[in-house]
């Protein structure tokens, strides 16, 4: 018996993330989702920009392209004029809590029925390592040198609790894609977000905690040492909103 397969949906192209980013995981839990709810045919995926971007490439299914940000508004868009469609956003935390902001909010309160992934490696990966709005306190990145000061810029934003006080919401976690058990329960979180969409409840976030060792820089190993020791504390995992009478599926 096969233990482990390619998910059908994933075409043959190399992921093309650097070496140990974890986007690579996120991609195929994705992908995994759509096979097991046979939902390909029917899906179409919204990307902006940043290294979410090469989603594309990788899972075989309709996409668009929509301004650095504005994925989300260009998935409402997709959503109402095909709502039969399944319809997904994958999207950096550059993109959706700075660039995107307004559309995500919005989106998020007129309850539009979307599934959006949110992957965050608290900095812009693309573009070089600036500070994102994710950029946890004391975070060195290209443009906080000496670590992010509240005092100067600000605190990190929490979007997924932030967007689960809207009533629009109806699914709203956060998983980290580190370990083999995190990355199991972000799986039941990618599943359910879809599966919340299929129902037709309402606007569903799965948050992913994601590594970028090269903008970190440091080691695939320790990037993933750092989401536990860096992240976590400002980001605790767990399922902030979860439909009526539907379980929870993350146990942290
Ligand atoms: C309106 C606009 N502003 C800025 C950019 C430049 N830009 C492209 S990718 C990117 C960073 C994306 O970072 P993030 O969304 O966190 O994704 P990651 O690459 O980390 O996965 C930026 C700032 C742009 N293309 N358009
Ligand atoms: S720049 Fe960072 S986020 Fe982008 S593919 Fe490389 S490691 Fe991943």
């Amino acid at each position: 018996m096969k233990i482990a397969s390619r998910p059908k949906c994933l075409t043959k192209e190399h992921f093309s993330y650097c070496p140990g980013c974890t986007h690579g995981i996120g991609t195929r839990l994705v992908a995994e989702a759509l096979d097991e709810l046979g939902l390909i045919e029917e899906t179409v995926g919204v990307l902006s920009v940043g290294c979410s971007v090469m989603l594309y490439k990788f899972i075989d299914c309709d996409f668009i392209q929509a301004p650095h940000g504005r994925a989300s508004a260009v998935a409402v868009g997709v959503k109402r004029a095909l709502p039969e469609a399944t319809v997904f956003a994958y999207q950096g935390d550059g993109d959706l809590a700075a660039i995107g902001t307004a559309e995500i909010v919005h989106a998020a309160a007129r309850g539009d029925k979307i599934t959006i992934f949110f992957l965050n490696n608290a900095i812009y990966g693309m573009t070089g390592g600036q500070m994102a709005p994710t950029t946890v306190e004391g975070q060195a990145t290209t443009t906080t040198p000496e670590g992010r000061d509240p005092a100067l810029q600000g605190y990190p934003i929490r979007m997924t609790e932030m967007l689960s006080t809207l009533d629009g919401v109806a699914y709203a976690a956060r998983v980290a894609l580190n370990s083999p058990r995190n990355v199991r329960q972000a799986k039941r979180a990618v599943r359910r977000a879809f599966e919340v969409q299929q129902e037709g409840l309402g606007f569903a976030i799965v948050e992913m905690l994601s590594t970028c060792p090269t903008n970190w820089g440091v080691k695939p190993t320790a990037a993933l040492e750092l989401i536990d020791k860096q992240m976590l504390p400002t980001y605790p995992l767990g399922e902030f909103k979860v439909p009526e009478g539907m379980k929870k599926v993350v146990t942290c």
